[in-house]
């Protein structure tokens, strides 16, 4: 089996879609092997987005991952669930997520995109890692 990492972000929980959300997952026969609701502390929400750390949208970035509880899960299926999961969630900007995606039914603006899933199954470990240090 194959895990991955997602976070239902900020805005995902403030507008009450963490079911919606899992719950495309587990229709799909993807297993939820772990999940916590947690406001990301801000060390912890540099270190996962270090990649951006000189991009000018970093700042607000880290502001909005911390700015509320999110949903953390670690997810289990086949071979490469972090590439079927990146498919269900969506094109990170919204005027290329499509329809039938989690971004592209739900989601309008990329910079409150509901939800994070690992781009590779180093990041899903480096992540899962992170996260989930007992797992
Ligand atoms: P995450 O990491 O949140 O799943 O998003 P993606 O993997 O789909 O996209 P990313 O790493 O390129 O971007 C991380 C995060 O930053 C926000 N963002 C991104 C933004 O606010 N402005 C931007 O120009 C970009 C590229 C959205 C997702």
């Amino acid at each position: 089996m194959n895990r991955t990492f997602i976070i239902v972000k900020p805005d995902g929980v403030r507008r009450g879609l963490v079911g919606e959300v899992l719950s495309r997952f587990e229709r799909r026969g993807i297993k939820i092997v772990a999940a916590e609701l947690r406001t990301i502390d801000e060390v912890t929400a540099k270190a996962h987005y270090g990649e951006h750390a000189e991009k000018p949208f970093f700042v607000g970035l880290v502001e909005f991952i911390t700015s509320g509880p999110a949903l953390l899960a670690v997810l289990e299926g086949p071979d490469d669930t972090w590439k079927v999961a990146r498919t269900m969630i969506g094109a990170t900007n919204p005027a290329e997520s499509l329809p039938g995606t989690i971004r592209g039914d739900l989601g309008l603006v990329m910079s409150e995109n509901i939800i994070h899933g690992s781009d590779s199954a180093e990041s899903a470990a480096r992540e899962i890692a992170l996260f989930f240090p007992n797992l």
